[in-house]
């Protein structure tokens, strides 16, 4: 972990909406998975990118596939989901949407609704631990794996969506964004959209996007991930970023993921200015908190300080994440008297 964070952000109630369970493994969590698996003589360096390193995007997916090899049990699946929850919980994360995507390996035994049901099981057991942070799943396709294994994953997600007491809330479309096309995905996101799965689904997240991005905002997704190439000034266009306006979907944001996997060139140039600035539902996330060492309130500090957002700016804006949440209503409205009861005492 770089420096940490002032009290301000620390102490700040917090929500996050874009967290990939294996991206958020913390160094404390890996030391116990390579403890696990010496045979495999994986280092930090392979699966973490400190400070002043940047990768390309192409890298960063390199550096998941080396954490998957960690990450292969049920046990080490229970055992990093109930770290992770703990740990933004302990960085004052009190409503937490996690997403990954369910695997199966076949040297372990581990199917995908196994994998599943351990989240679920990771999840309750922080609740029944105490743990301060309500957290939902959702469930991810990877945009690697194509149209027939994107159905199967919906059918799981809706499966467990109606099983399991309200855990599962939704889809989210990930993976290495230059793989792939959307138009081979689009039923299996709109048979998600039908059975009531909301939808957050990475978009223009690297450039030359523009006509998936097109297509995938008129199902249109409830959440976007990055959006990063969306706006005219990088290549998007103007059509685009009003179609996202007029539906109002709210953008994940992501400054220190993008900064380090060098889709933005620096922080002063991320696109959270030009959403921020148009009064857009924009809500700062940590995308990869293990991957990209960093944690939430770090990142809310460096879109104070990058942008000049005073205390009571960056206050709204994390009280206006509670709405962009797929909480339910009584949920949503538990929060935001959560939020009042917690305000920081350091204003
Ligand atoms: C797109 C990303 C990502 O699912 O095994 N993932 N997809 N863009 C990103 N920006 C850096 N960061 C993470 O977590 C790891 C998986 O999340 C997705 C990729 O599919 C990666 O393999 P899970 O928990």
């Amino acid at each position: 972990m770089e420096n940490q964070a002032d009290l301000f952000y620390r102490e700040l109630p917090k929500v996050e909406l874009h967290a990939h369970l294996n991206g958020s493994v913390s160094f404390p969590t890996m030391e116990k998975l390579m403890a696990r698996k010496p045979h495999l003589n994986i280092e930090h360096g392979m699966t973490a990118i400190r400070s002043g390193q940047r990768r390309t995007l192409d890298e960063c997916f390199r550096v998941f596939k080396v954490i998957h090899q960690l990450v292969d049990t049920e046990e080490d699946i229970l055992m990093v989901a109930k770290d992770v929850i703990n740990e933004f919980a302990a960085d004052g994360v009190k409503y937490l949407e996690l997403r990954s995507t369910p695997r199966d390996e076949i040297k372990t035994g581990l199917t995908k609704r196994r994998y599943v049901e351990t989240v679920l099981e990771a999840i309750r057991q922080c609740k029944n631990d105490g743990v301060d942070i309500d957290v939902r799943f959702l469930v991810a396709i990877d945009r690697r794996n194509g149209a027939e294994v994107a159905m199967e994953t919906v059918k799981l997600a809706e499966e467990f969506m109606l099983s399991t007491d309200g855990l599962v809330v939704g889809l989210d479309l990930s993976g290495d964004p230059t793989v792939g096309h959307g138009k081979d995905l689009l039923p299996a996101l709109v048979k998600a959209k039908n059975c009531g799965l909301k939808l957050a689904l990475h978009l223009s997240e690297v450039p030359s996007q523009l006509e998936e991005t097109e297509l995938l905002l008129a199902l249109p997704p409830d959440r976007i991930g990055h959006g990063t190439f969306l706006h005219p000034a990088v290549g998007g266009s103007q059509t685009v970023v009003d179609k996202v306006v007029e539906n109002n979907i709210p953008l994940e944001l992501c400054l220190t993921s993008n900064v380090k996997g060098q889709t933005v060139a620096c922080y002063s140039e991320h696109h959270f200015q030009f959403w921020y600035q148009m009064g857009h539902p924009s809500v700062i996330c940590t995308d990869d908190k293990g991957v990209f060492c960093t944690d939430l309130s770090r990142e809310y500090q460096l879109a104070a300080s990058t942008f000049g957002l005073t205390h009571e700016d960056i206050w709204k804006l994390s009280q206006q994440a509670i709405d962009c949440t797929f909480a339910p209503e009584n949920l949503k409205q538990q929060l935001k008297q959560k939020w009042i009861d917690l305000r920081p005492r350091v204003f």
